[in-house]
Order: C-alpha cells, then sequence, then structure tokens
C-alpha cells in the first residue's frame, strides 16, 4: 500500500488545531494531530514544505522505518516542531494500519489490558465555593479523579481558572497575555486549597494539581511536604523540567508523587527523571513526543523504573490525539492515569469520534483504525485564528514560568 498523497489542514473550532491527512492507493486515509499551541504554522511548514515530498511513494505499512527515516534523516533532532510533524505522520499511519487490518489499532499494540482508561477532568474556581460546586459537578459525572485549580487571592489571573461557564482556554489572544505569579503567596494557599478539598469530599477521590513549572526546587520540596496529610494522586511540574537533577533535591523532601513531561518530545528528555526514579508519572503525550511509536518506547523504559503513564489530554490536544492516547492507554502494563479536558461543540463537528465515558474511565472504540473521523467541510467554516498562549509575571514584573 503507497502514500500517494498527504496535506496539512489548519481550522479553529473553538481553538487552532492542525490537521495531517494521508491518502493511499488503496484508497485507505489516515490522519494525524500536528497542533502545538501557538505555534502552529511553524508545525504546519514543516510538514508541507519538509515532510510531505518524502512521504509521496513510501509504503504506508513501515512505520518504524518511516519514523527512523524521518527522525534520523533530518539529521537535526528533537524540539517540538520536529517531532510535533513526526508524531502526525506516524499516527496517521496507525490509522491507516488499523484500517487495513480492520482493527482498532489498540488491538495492534497487544490488545485490551483492562477494561477502560481512568481519567481526570478538571475542576477550578475563583474561590472555593465555585471550585467546590465544580469538583461536585465532576463527581455527578462519574469522575473517579479531579483536577483542582483555584485563583490564588493577591495573584491576579492564575493559571487554570476559566472565564464562568468556558472551557479552559489559556491562548485566547491575538498578542500574549500577561499573567502574574508570587510564589510565596501561592506555596502558603496551596496547602488550604487541599485542605478544602478534603474536608468537604473526603479520600474516596483522587486530587490532582498542577503547578505548571513554577516554584524552585527547595520550593517544590516545601509544597509536596506540605500536602502530603491531603494525599495527593499527584502534583504536576513542579519545576522547570528541563532541569532534571533538580528533582533529586524535591526527592529528598517529599514523598507526594510527581508528574512531569506534557513539554518533552522523546525519551532523551525523560531519560534522567525515570532512570533515577525522580518522578511517579510521565506525562508525554502522543502528538508532541513523537506519535505512538516513540510514546510507546518512553512508556516501556518508564515501566523498567516503576514509573506510570499519565499523558497530557489538555484541549489544545486535538480528538485524534486523545484517540490516539486512549489506544496505547489501555495497552500499556504500566497505564497510571489520562488527562481528558474535554472539546468544544464544533471541535467534535469537525473531528467525529468514537471515543466514549462510562463511570470515570474512557474507551477509544471498536472501530478500524483511531476511531475519528476528519470533516474537511465542517473544518473549513472554522478559518485559522492566531493566537498566543499568555506570558507570566511575577509581581515585580520579572518574566516568570508560564
Ligand atoms: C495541562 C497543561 C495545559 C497546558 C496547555 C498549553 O496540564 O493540561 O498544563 O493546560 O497549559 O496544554 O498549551
Ligand atoms: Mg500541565
Amino acid at each position: 500500500m503507497l502514500i500517494t498523497a498527504a496535506r496539512v489542514v489548519v481550522t479553529s473550532p473553538g481553538r487552532n488545531y492542525v490537521t495531517l491527512i494521508i491518502d493511499t492507493d488503496e484508497g485507505i486515509r489516515g490522519i494525524g494531530d500536528a497542533t502545538l499551541n501557538g505555534r502552529e504554522l511553524a508545525v504546519e511548514s514543516y510538514l508541507r514544505d519538509h515532510i510531505l515530498p518524502l512521504l509521496i511513494g513510501r509504503e504506508a505499512n513501515r512505520i518504524e522505518d518511516i519514523w527512523h527515516y524521518l527522525y534520523k534523516g533530518a539529521y537535526w533532532r528533537r524540539g517540538p516542531v520536529t517531532m510535533t510533524a513526526i508524531a502526525a505522520v506516524d499516527v496517521a499511519l496507525w490509522d491507516i494500519k488499523g484500517k487495513a487490518a480492520g482493527m482498532p489499532v489498540y488491538e495492534l499494540l497487544g490488545g485490551a489490558a483492562r477494561n477502560g482508561v481512568m481519567v481526570y477532568g478538571h475542576a477550578s474556581g475563583s474561590d472555593f465555593a465555585e471550585l467546590g460546586d465544580d469538583f461536585r459537578a465532576h463527581l455527578d459525572l462519574g469522575y473517579k479523579a479531579v483536577r483542582v485549580q483555584s485563583a490564588i487571592p493577591g495573584v491576579d489571573k492564575t493559571y487554570g481558572i476559566p472565564a464562568a461557564g468556558a472551557y479552559y482556554e489559556p491562548a485566547s489572544s491575538a498578542l500574549p497575555q500577561e499573567d502574574s505569579w508570587e510564589s510565596t503567596s501561592y506555596l502558603d494557599f496551596a496547602p488550604r486549597l487541599f485542605e478544602f478539598v478534603r474536608e468537604e469530599f473526603g479520600f474516596g477521590v483522587h486530587v490532582l494539581h498542577d503547578v505548571h513549572h513554577r516554584l524552585t526546587p527547595i520550593e517544590a520540596g516545601r509544597l509536596g511536604k506540605s500536602l502530603e496529610p491531603y494525599r495527593p494522586f499527584w502534583i504536576e511540574d513542579p519545576t522547570p523540567a528541563e532541569d532534571q537533577s533538580a528533582f533529586r533535591l524535591i526527592r529528598q523532601h517529599t514523598t507526594t508523587p510527581i508528574a512531569v513531561g506534557e513539554v518533552f518530545n522523546s525519551i532523551w528528555d525523560c531519560q534522567q527523571l525515570i532512570t533515577e526514579r525522580l518522578i511517579d508519572y510521565i506525562r508525554t503525550s502522543v502528538s508532541h513526543a513523537g506519535g505512538i511509536t516513540h510514546l510507546r518506547r518512553i512508556f516501556a523504559l518508564a515501566e523498567l523504573y516503576g514509573v506510570r503513564s499519565g499523558s497530557h489530554g489538555a484541549g489544545d490536544l486535538s480528538p485524534i490525539t486523545m484517540a490516539a492516547a486512549l489506544h496505547v492507554d489501555l495497552t500499556i502494563p504500566n497505564f497510571g492515569i489520562q488527562e481528558f479536558m474535554g472539546h468544544t461543540p464544533q471541535t467534535a463537528e469537525v473531528f467525529r469520534h468514537g471515543y466514549t465515558f462510562t463511570d470515570g474511565l474512557m474507551h477509544p472504540g471498536s472501530a478500524p483504525g483511531l476511531g475519528v473521523e476528519f470533516d474537511e467541510d465542517a473544518a473549513a467554516a472554522f478559518p485559522y485564528n492566531p493566537k498566543y498562549l499568555p506570558v507570566n509575571r511575577r509581581l515585580d514584573g520579572t518574566v516568570h514560568d508560564w
């Protein structure tokens, strides 16, 4: 089966998504997600100008060979743009292979190793009352795990708090919005947030929290220690994780589990974190870490060291990535949890998907391939809409990690 055509479509049904479409001489079509929030057109160009000419005439079945051809053949390695582009090709080829075999992708990956995939939802609020209502709404929907974020008194525009009733969408303006931050206020506030949640909802539900790369290692150690009585499922991205050895210091101070990796693109970015057992969950995603082929390699390494998966699943990853993640999650032995933020109704119109949510567990469905159809006519009604992620400043004006 030969690749005969490939193209990239950028659409914005509520937020921007980049989609790769690969066609074959057997009439089987595959799709992949190439979205990189705030840098969408860089990946579009990487695919259109540098990768697609290399795919035409190649055998669609040779996924592993094509992966290495694109990775090693570029000479310039890794990085979010390159690895997101390679991921889109990889996922589209798995979709094609599944459709050709008449099987859902998870069957090709070894078959289901569990009945469903535990996902966590997002509860947030501008105060505890609002957060409590949102948390309760998640429990009513059946979630077994919920991430909590709340506005911090004295700090304007905190990460993770949507406008009332809206989906959380940080990439909200044509130029970067400026958020603010102060670690001292946050460190005093975070234990009160967890105390509220545990007093209100008890210990029968998993509670997660995202620090979004904002602390120093010793501050992160203090945070972890202060949250221990409330037994968080994890704290996520406590420090900017490109400094992998910093996690040794965090580990010396706390037994609170740590999750890292949504901004990583390759196994090399998390090698030390995994092999030194400095984290508990690895959050690399299908779309930003080289596709199904490379992500499985990361999870296999993690399994050796007792680290579980906890893939990124924010709304800026399209339903194609969500489906691909569920296929992988269903099959790996060291699955931990999967993030699920959900998508706008317009996004569901453009990406018609068969995955389901029942009692806190998701399933990718049994359609051949990934189980997602991309409706190009619907996509055409939502043209690209340039947006940036916010920039963060401390209260004195210093640029800080967002
Ligand atoms: C998460 C993430 C997201 C990111 C977003 C950036 O844990 O879901 O931190 O909210 O900020 O994906 O584009
Ligand atoms: Mg995060």
